[in-house]
């Protein structure tokens, strides 16, 4: 399969988050995308192909026009106060019995307004990487929606944390959410996400919480011992006319492959019976056992495996890249499961 690659993602450098206590550096880093791209070659799996610019009106179909247009705005704005700290970073949200129905001027109400935590920072280069990354995931669909079986947009920074109108967990704008919607815009009738990162994909849950056209089935650590903590249990269905297309499965703390895999299973046996045009896989690989941030013990022999399982669903598939933060690992990882997919 081909895989679409922009090398501007090198300008998402530098940030910093919280941990610990602490302000520490990104564990989302350039050398992730770079050691994914040096295994793609050295495995043979295809053509490396750049991505083609996309109108931002496709980001705009799966989030608010505030929240893009500031995206865009916000290391400007940043400036524009004199700041001469290199790293943007929200610091106050507006939670529980405050008010979120009246956007804020100031660059660090605006920075809170658009955020759900404080681990989606700007430096100078974010706004482009970003804008990368969601080019780089509507090509690579493209590409499926003009008849590949599948492709591997290797975006960064990641999106599935990203909520219709909040960033977070080092996500902007969500690449997949935007790749299947312009799926659905190009002719779909229904498709399928399919997230297997170890943290829930929050973003994308909200985003299609209400519609029946997306089904969403997502894996990860339970949110009631890992981030994001506050969306990802079992009982969160879909609403409305969503009612029945979200499934999670929330799996504890040390979750091996034998667990994780049957919740695999059940997930494929819910996008089977959904019968979808298309499935988009939002592909994390820090599942993995030697994730420095993560706590699951998947082994590299086990990423051909989900390769060779989501291959079996017989569906146009479009793999998204998330997270992962073995980076030493994370070639093998990552590109384990697309080469999986191709062997099936
Ligand atoms: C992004 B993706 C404090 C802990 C917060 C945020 C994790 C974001 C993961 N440093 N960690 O789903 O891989
Ligand atoms: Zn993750």
């Amino acid at each position: 399969m081909k895989t679409v690659y922009s090398p501007r993602h090198k300008g998402h450098s530098g940030h910093t988050e919280l941990a610990e206590g602490g302000v520490v550096p990104g564990f989302e880093k350039p050398e992730r995308a770079e050691f994914i791209r040096a295994r793609v070659k050295e495995a043979g799996l295809g053509e490396i192909v750049a991505p083609a610019s996309h109108d931002l009106a496709r980001a705009r179909r799966v989030h608010d026009a505030g929240y893009i247009d500031f995206l865009g705005r916000a290391w400007d704005m940043w400036q524009a106060e004199g700041r001469k700290a290199p790293v943007a970073m929200p610091f106050v949200f507006p939670a529980r019995g405050m008010r979120r129905d009246v956007p804020p001027t100031h660059v660090d109400g605006l920075l809170g307004f658009y955020s759900f935590d404080a681990g989606a920072n700007f430096v100078a280069g974010t706004w482009d990487a970003v804008r990368s990354s969601f080019d780089t995931a509507l090509t690579a669909a493209s590409l499926v929606q003009n008849g590949e079986r599948a492709a591997f947009a290797l975006c960064r920074p990641p999106g599935h944390h990203a909520g219709s109108r909040t960033m977070g967990g080092y996500c902007y704008i969500n690449n997949a959410a935007a790749a299947a919607q312009m799926l659905l815009d190009e002719g779909a009738s229904r498709v399928s996400i399919l997230d297997i990162d170890y943290h829930h994909g929050n973003g994308t849950q909200e985003i299609f919480y209400s519609r029946a056209d997306v089904q969403v089935v997502n894996l990860h650590a339970d949110p009631v011992q890992e981030y994001p903590y506050f969306l990802g249990h079992a009982d969160e269905e879909g609403a409305g006319a969503g009612e029945g297309f979200n499934h999670n499965y929330p799996l504890p703390l040390g979750t091996e492959w034998a667990r994780w895999c049957e919740a695999l299973e059940e997930g494929r046996g819910k996008i089977a019976a959904f019968a979808p045009d298309a499935l988009v896989v939002s592909l994390g690989v820090d599942t993995f056992e030697g994730d420095p941030i993560s706590q699951f013990r998947l082994k590299r022999e086990h990423y051909p495996q989900i390769g060779n399982r989501i291959a079996r669903l017989n569906l146009p598939t479009l793999f998204v890249m998330e997270g992962g933060y073995a980076v030493d690992a994370i070639g093998f990882n990552a590109v384990g499961v697309l080469e999986g997919f191709e062997g099936a």
